[in-house]
């Protein structure tokens, strides 16, 4: 394996990132099932988990909890997000700079781009500033590549996220996260497009444990690194014992029907 900028947020090559940008990006619906779960301070403590490698937030959050956390939790900070509140073309504000992550004690930084949305021109440029700043400063990047918008009619197609997959790489990301492409094989086909990239995919909506974690195992046997997850761990009634399942699949390769009978 390579050694890369985003060795800080992996253990043996492979990672977690547990995602808490929902707030941002779905708004306060995304805590309903589980209403502690709008309390940030309960995600930095599931963070402490050993299957978590990473935490990523905003910087708001960052800013307000990761000082408590900083020995036990590596920071992911995302650098864009928008809310759902906007209805335009698929677009993600720049909230933060490579520069002030660090300052925070950012490990990586985090990026979306939407690659075929009207603003993906734009996007690719901020991008490029986000990429560069994170090298100065010695962080890893990890770009949310979801290809959406205007001409796309399946942006979960097995081509569309391989070419996500290979965005990614193309434009310098150490990590890229794509949606499940709803198989082994399809996924098989985004790690190869990412070369050296690592391939993490993401966790989507809630699902029964066992066609999550089987999911997850299929991505791991297809060359994925991991997974950035975030309703399907803090909307559980029992997050840790996901992440418990999880720490199996993802880090001992254990088959999923065995890790839920830890
Ligand atoms: P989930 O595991 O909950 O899907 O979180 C991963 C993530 O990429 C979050 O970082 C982000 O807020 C969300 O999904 C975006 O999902 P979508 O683009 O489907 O709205």
């Amino acid at each position: 394996m390579l050694p890369h900028a985003a060795d800080d947020i992996s253990r043996d090559g492979k990672s977690l990132i547990l995602a808490y940008d929902h707030g941002i990006e779905h708004g306060p619906v995304d805590f309903e099932p589980n209403p502690d779960t709008a309390d940030p301070e309960r995600i930095f403590e599931l963070a402490t988990h050993e299957a978590v490698t990473s935490v990523a937030v905003q910087k708001g959050l960052a800013e307000a909890y990761y000082p408590a956390y900083e020995d036990e939790v590596n920071l992911l900070l995302k650098l864009n997000g928008t809310s759902n509140l906007w209805r335009g073309e698929p677009d993600s504000a720049v909230n933060c700079t490579a520069e002030y992550a660090a300052e925070l004690g950012a490990d990586a930084i985090g990026f979306t781009v939407y690659g075929g949305s009207n603003h993906e021109v734009e996007m690719a440029e901020e991008f490029r500033e986000a990429q560069e700043g994170a090298r100065e400063h010695d962080m890893g990047v990890v770009m949310w590549s979801y290809p959406r918008g205007q001409g796309l009619r399946n942006d979960g197609s097995p081509d569309v996220i391989s070419y996500g997959a290979r965005l990614g790489l193309e434009l310098g990301a150490d990590v890229v996260k794509v949606k499940y492409p709803g198989s082994a094989e399809a996924m098989g086909h985004a790690v190869e497009m990412a070369g050296p990239a690592d391939v993490v995919m993401s966790g989507g909506t809630m699902r029964d444990d066992e066609a999550f974690l089987r999911n997850v195992s299929n991505a791991i046997d297809a060359g994925a690194t991991g997974i950035a997850v975030g309703r399907n761990v803090f909307q559980r009634d029992e997050p840790e014992r996901i992440l418990d399942a999880l720490e199996a699949v993802i880090f001992q390769e254990v088959d999923p029907a065995e890790a839920l009978a830890i």
